[in-house]
């Protein structure tokens, strides 16, 4: 009654989880100091939740530690280890906190699990691997460890598990299973050890467990009438168990739409509804269930309108249902707090709400369902005049953007046939066949990182901070140079993130002091919050990139980060449609573009990595975002004279899927990730018919392992297989800034000589 969140931050305020993994990793702390310091910070949000307001007897506070990630935890509990990491487990099946790091991170030629985007979020999970060989057993104790954890220090908290449709459907299939093996042929093995675990927690005192089934809301690759199926026998079957906690089992990121039946018949206690992403349903009979009414957006840091909050709750009772107020997704999206980020401001704070500030929203809703709207009138007041003040302020409406946008004709999208384009800058540049390339950012080395630091802190001024970064350079051309590449790119070194470097240059955007955000185990990133209409007051990347073309005859590839991937990578409005937004951005970067080609660039690159991540979960709205999508990057990228040639770069995607977009950026030259799978995207593209260019990566780079000279040849040998070498690029995977230079230039030399070699 008190109201609830489905989960909270991990990574801690200060990110005191990620400093103790990494000194963990580095052998400098041990793994008793490792759960010393997990055990502090979760004792720190459990006083942290209850001093917000969540009740501390009642299960309303979710315990969803990880040390790593989600699914990962549900893969070593369930016994889902791969076999190449067999040897980790002790005699019981466990897996120590040394065993769990290497299961995520490999360990010499052992692959570490792979890592892919958590629904349409820039989180990523990493995926189990199942086959017929898995032997599922209860093999960890920790979620009734952490429970008796809390409850020890005065919490009766609410233990947080992946789902078992969630997780078979998120895993794949094992080196060793068979053809056509599914994860999902060993649901009822699966099922058996949820059974034990609840059983345990149940013994261990939890009232109450929540099951998360995202899955539940995404049209997968399984028959959905399967996946309603699936969906009744496991809850039918566990809320059949005869000693187990109340079950809550809870569907963030959309709608459940016909699955809700499903769960509603299954006898489970309570169901978790996202009423950000989804709507209200309607005329469904919720008679005998409590609903979790998800009316706080889990995944945006806007200040909840608590006025239509309330009218949502209100009418999810309607249908019958008992109503408990909370968040739309697990909190983990958004930063711990805004404290600390003042100097965004009293008015832009005052829109805003980080997951601290949405746990007092939810306290907020529960006291005015509970007591009455008086109870909290000064709230409710003080929100509306929030609202008022972020829909009146100028920033969000200016008029000459809007009327820019307004002029936007469909021929602005366009450039002449790519034939034309071709032939102008064949004799522009007169690139040799398997033409090479770097994706362009090089390795941010300690040096670029003291030298920003020390800029941002005032210990160096503006003109020592630019002399370093040209010195930086000066030295990474010089190295392109030395090693032949056919296109240089300037390295990046001016950029802390691809996002957050335009973010803090363009209006219209805010970047946050502390408000990182877990991206993949230890790694997180800090969100730009995009709050207002979009304009560039002065070019953000010419000075740096004319420079490096001063230095070379070669052609130095401008660097741009597409439209659609700031977006995604940014806490982006929702006063307007995506694609508005997404368009107001793109005009910034024509005008950049056009300022890039009059100092001299005549190839420029526009990343689209998160292309695919945007994504929606239900194909019905695909189409759309797919048009929108593709429109912002053609707008941003369809002002280029023939003779420039324009890049884009895409990676993290599944690229089968997403292939006629691709296509319909209309790049001149399309580079994406492929030497892991070893090149096994391009038949497809060649069957799709592909006129342009393509980079298909020859490196790797999420592993410092360099390739040989000739396994690079391999993988070109096979990529000419598809592709007409006229037609073929050749470059690592993405950009190098998370290696080293040790490996980054052998690679390149490797890359160098195989590219040689096939051309001989
Ligand atoms: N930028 C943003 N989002 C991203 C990526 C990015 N999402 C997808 C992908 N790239 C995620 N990859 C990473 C890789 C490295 C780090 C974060 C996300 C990383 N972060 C530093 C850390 O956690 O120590 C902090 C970065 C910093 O010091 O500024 O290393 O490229 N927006
Ligand atoms: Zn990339």
């Amino acid at each position: 009654p008190g109201g609830t969140i489905l989960g909270y931050p991990r990574i801690g305020r200060m990110r005191e989880l990620k400093k103790a993994l990494e000194s963990f990793w580095k052998g400098a702390t041990s793994a008793s100091e490792l759960e010393a310091s997990a055990r502090d910070l979760r004792l720190a949000n459990l006083a942290r939740l209850s001093a917000l307001g969540l009740t501390r007897d009642d299960a309303a506070i979710p315990s969803n530690f990880s040390f790593y990630d989600h699914m990962l935890d549900a893969a070593v509990t369930l016994g889902a280890v791969p076999t190449r990491f067999a040897d980790l487990r002790a005699a019981d099946g466990s897996v120590d906190l040394a065993g769990y790091s290497t299961i995520a991170r490999g360990v010499g030629d052992k692959a570490p699990l792979e890592m892919t985007k958590w629904f349409d979020s820039n989180y990523h999970y990493l995926v189990p691997e199942i086959g017929p060989e898995t032997v599922f057993a209860l093999s960890s104790t920790r979620w009734v460890d952490e429970f008796v954890e809390a409850k020890d220090a005065g919490y009766v908290t609410r233990p947080v598990i992946t789902g078992p449709l969630t997780f078979l459907y998120l895993s794949k299939a094992s080196d060793e299973a068979p053809e056509g093996f599914r994860p999902i042929d060993r649901l009822e093995d699966v099922l058996e050890v949820y059974g034990n675990l609840l059983e345990a927690l149940k013994a261990a005192g939890a009232p109450w467990v929540q099951i998360d089934e995202p899955i539940l809301v995404a049209d997968i690759d399984a028959p959905r009438d399967e996946v309603l199926a699936n969906a009744a026998k496991v809850y039918g079957s566990l809320a059949a168990l005869a000693n187990r906690p109340q079950l809550f089992v809870a569907a963030p990121y959309n709608a459940l739409d016909d699955a809700l039946p499903e769960l509603k018949d299954s006898g489970v206690e309570a169901i978790g509804l996202d009423l950000v992403r989804g709507g209200v349903p309607s005329g469904t009979d919720l008679a005998g269930v409590t609903v979790v009414a998800g009316v706080v957006d889990g995944h945006n840091i806007w200040r909840t309108d608590l006025d239509a909050a309330l009218r949502k709750a209100k009418e999810i009772e309607a249908l019958g249902a008992t109503v408990a107020v909370s968040s739309s997704t697990s909190l983990f999206h958004v930063p711990h707090t805004l404290e600390g980020e003042e100097h965004l401001g009293a008015e832009l704070l005052s829109w805003l709400a980080f997951a601290d500030q949405k746990v007092g929203e939810i306290v907020t809703l529960a006291t005015a369902r509970a007591e009455g709207e008086e109870a909290v009138a000064d709230a409710l007041a003080a929100t509306r005049a929030a609202l008022a003040s972020r829909k009146a302020h100028p920033g969000t409406n200016k008029a000459d953007v809007r009327e820019a946008l307004a002029a936007v004709t469909p021929a602005d999208l366009d450039r002449p046939a790519y034939s034309v384009r071709a032939a102008a800058q064949d004799s522009r540049f007169a690139l040799p066949e398997l033409a090479t390339t770097t994706i362009g950012s090089f390795p941010q080395t300690q040096d670029i990182r003291k030298a920003r630091a020390a800029w941002a802190k005032g210990q160096i001024d503006d003109a020592a901070y630019e002399e370093a970064m040209k010195a930086e350079i000066a030295r990474v051309v010089k190295l392109q140079e030395d090693l032949g590449l056919d296109v240089l790119v300037h390295g990046e070194a001016e950029r802390n993130d691809m996002v957050q470097y335009f973010a803090e240059l363009l209006d219209g955007f805010d970047v946050t002091v502390n408000g990182w955000v877990q991206s993949y185990g230890s790694r997180c990133t800090r969100p730009s919050i995009l709050w207002g209409d979009v304009t560039r007051p002065e070019p953000m990347t010419v000075r740096w990139s004319a420079y490096a073309q001063s230095l070379t005859e070669k052609p130095m590839k401008g660097m741009l980060t597409g439209p659609v991937t700031i977006l995604a990578w940014s806490f982006v409005r929702d006063d307007q449609p995506l694609g508005v937004t997404a368009n107001q951005v793109a005009l910034a970067l024509r005008d950049e573009i056009r300022d890039l080609e009059d100092a001299g660039i005549g190839i420029i690159q526009v990343d689209e990595p998160a292309l695919r991540e945007l994504l929606p979960l239900k194909k019905a709205d695909q189409a759309a975002y797919l048009e929108w999508s593709v429109n912002s990057f053609r707008l941003a990228t369809s002002g280029a004279k023939d003779d420039t040639q324009v890049h884009t770069h895409l990676c993290y995607s599944e690229f089968g899927e997403i292939i006629d977009a691709i296509d319909g950026l209309n790049a001149d030259v399309t580079s994406i990730e492929a030497a892991r799978s070893r090149m096994e995207v391009l038949p497809a593209i060649q069957q799709h018919g592909y006129e342009r260019q393509i980079g298909p990566g020859v490196w790797d780079i999420h592993s410092p392992r360099v390739p040989s000279t000739d396994e690079i040849t391999e993988l070109l040998s096979l990529a000419k297989d598809s592709i007409p070498g006229k037609q073929l690029w050749v470059n690592p995977d993405c950009g190098l800034k998370t290696r080293a230079y040790a490996e980054t230039t052998a690679t390149l030399e490797n890359m160098m000589a195989a590219t040689a070699a096939v051309r001989a």
